[in-house]
């Protein structure tokens, strides 16, 4: 593939009327579709530097790519390229684009549509790509469209504008390029021929090609931030906990195949947040301000709160919106200071019975002031999670964790002020949206395996999940298949009553169609409800119920 000659195609017929003008302008065409596609993948990068840091359309397609390739291509790279792989990958992912992108802008030279359907599928198939991630979020899919769209739309904008400007008047629209050759533009001064017409499309080429060096140098200061962000986040070596971990027990983890792992990876976690863009916060600026009603307000620095002892802990957190049977919930092993130091330094005063935690970006929680001071419950100011510095998306630098709370009432992330109040004087974000003020999870119980509608072989079936009801415990999980007996499960130990259990049963079942459904107990000897509600407003209820297949 060359340049298009300088000043050539466009600039009339050099050589007589035919070929040579016709193959100028495959090649310009050739460039609008390269730009267009440079541009689209731009846009997608810029969009995922503000809303989906960890996972852009470029780095979901390049792990894509690397999840579905065959074994001998990865080792043939990883032998031929060593620690260069990932720089051949790169490469080959923008040779890639390169090359759609100039067949795009043939092919809409070619008829128009055809090339607009191209750049289609490529962002439909960066879409997919982003969809096999596990860290898979509709602001990461939307960046894919947004690159697909700007791709679509710039082809078709400038390969349209490339055929007003070349195609003869009287010719249909949709001819075949080599028939093509540049003529005067109707108005055009005679002896000048297409000139005015040649100025317009040069005109949009140029802008355009203008417009994806500024976007990209823009889209390099957005990606490098967060890069930069991301690199200084991964330098941080966070100290050991004074107060280790609870020993995991060999009995709680059951590993059935299927089933929810007994500490969620932090990239399957659950995220639910109200940022559109992840707040990016530099740990040597970070401050919480302990204000209120306190008789001396408090400021911690981030080199303060790493000085302190640390306690590291597994809790479960779940969200309240979670439906009976979803997956809005997860086990991590978090390392962080408890909230209790903090408030008895600043001493609350008589008459609060609420913390208003805020976050940098304005989202708060108001959480009971006893369950924050409770000597019983280690409530954190967090800044580990599973061994590592919170990821962004789960609130680097500092969350608060609380065992026994929704998250809307307790787990703000990117925390920066804690205010002592009440109830009666301050209302938190969700509290004002028709969600409770108060928001103690429920217990409940999961069925993971089998998947509902799934198919099994008849005889005895495996049947297993999880159950939670975190700083109460679980004592008991029961199956029933149909309408039959409650049967009991087995029930994993259990890390510590504010993480989940869990739970499996084996039970035998005649082919055909059966219903499953699990209830779990708290360690309070207090059965799940059967009552169904609705998330809203203060977590749902019922029994998760699945129906299954049996062959
Ligand atoms: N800053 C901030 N913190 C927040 C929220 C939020 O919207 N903004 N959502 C809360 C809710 S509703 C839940 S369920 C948990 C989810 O935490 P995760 O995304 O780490 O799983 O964060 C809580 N903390
Ligand atoms: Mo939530």
């Amino acid at each position: 593939m060359g340049a298009p000659e300088p000043g050539g195609g466009l600039r009339g017929p050099r050589r007589g009327h035919g070929a040579v003008g016709a193959a100028n302008v495959r090649w310009w065409a050739t460039l609008c579709g390269v730009l267009a596609a440079l541009a689209g993948v731009l846009a997608g990068e810029f969009a995922a530097g503000l809303v989906s840091p960890s996972l852009s359309p470029l780095s979901a397609v390049g792990a894509a790519v690397v999840d579905f390739a065959p074994g001998a291509a990865k080792d043939w790279a990883i032998q031929t390229f060593g620690t260069g792989d990932k720089a051949f990958l790169v490469a080959s992912i923008t040779v890639a684009v390169v090359v759609l992108g100039a067949v795009s802008g043939i092919l809409e030279l070619r008829r128009p549509g055809l090339g607009v359907g191209l750049a289609a599928l490529v962002g439909a198939a960066g879409a997919l790509a982003v969809v096999t991630r596990s860290l898979a979020s509709p602001g990461a899919v939307a960046c894919a469209l947004v690159a697909g769209i700007v791709a679509m739309s710039l082809v078709r904008w400038l390969v349209g504008r490339l055929r007003r400007d070349a195609v003869p008047a009287g010719q249909p629209p949709g001819s075949r390029t080599h028939d093509v050759a540049p003529v005067p533009a109707a108005g055009a001064p005679p002896g000048r021929p297409g000139r005015l017409a040649r100025r317009g499309f040069l005109r949009a080429l140029a802008g355009t090609a203008v417009a994806v060096a500024l976007g990209g140098a823009l889209t390099a200061v957005v990606r490098g931030a967060s890069l930069a962000a991301a690199a200084a986040r991964d330098a941080l070596r966070l100290p050991a906990p004074a107060s280790p971990a609870e020993a995991v027990p060999p009995a709680a983890d059951l590993a059935v195949p299927g089933a929810a792992p007994l500490v969620t990876p932090n990239r399957d976690f659950y995220r639910i947040d109200t940022a559109l863009v992840v707040p990016s916060v530099d740990p040597g600026g970070w401050r919480l301000d302990v204000t209120g009603r306190v008789a001396e307000p408090v400021a911690l620095t981030w080199a303060e709160l790493l000085a302190q002892p640390l306690v590291e802990r597994h809790v479960t957190l779940a969200c309240v919106s979670n439906p009976v049977g979803g997956d809005l919930v997860g086990n991590a092993l978090w390392l962080g200071w408890p909230v209790r130091e903090l408030l008895a330094r600043a001493r609350p005063l008589p008459g609060a019975d609420m913390v208003l935690s805020r976050s940098i970006d304005g989202f708060t929680a108001g959480t009971p002031l006893e369950a924050l001071t409770d000597p019983g419950r280690d409530a954190l100011l967090a800044v580990g999670m599973n061994g590592e510095p919170l990821p962004p998306e789960h609130g680097f630098p500092v969350r608060l964790v609380v065992p026994g709370l929704y998250g809307y009432v307790s787990a703000t992330k990117w925390v920066t002020q804690l205010k002592v109040t009440s109830f009666a004087a301050d209302t938190a974000y969700w509290s004002t949206r028709g969600w409770s003020e108060r928001g103690p999870i429920k217990t409940a119980s999961r069925i993971d395996v089998p998947r509902g509608g799934a198919r099994v072989p008849a005889g005895e079936v495996t049947v297993a999940g999880v159950a939670w009801a975190q700083h109460r415990g679980i004592s008991a999980v029961e199956v029933q298949a149909d309408d039959g007996a409650w049967q009991p499960a087995q029930l994993g130990t259990g890390i510590s009553r504010d993480t989940w259990y869990q739970w499996m049963a084996r039970i035998a079942l005649p082919s055909g169609s059966h219903r499953l459904a699990v209830r779990a107990t708290d360690g309070n000897g207090e059965v799940q409800t059967a009552s169904v509600a609705p998330p809203a407003p203060d977590g749902a209820t019922g029994y998760h119920t699945i129906t299954i297949e049996v062959t």
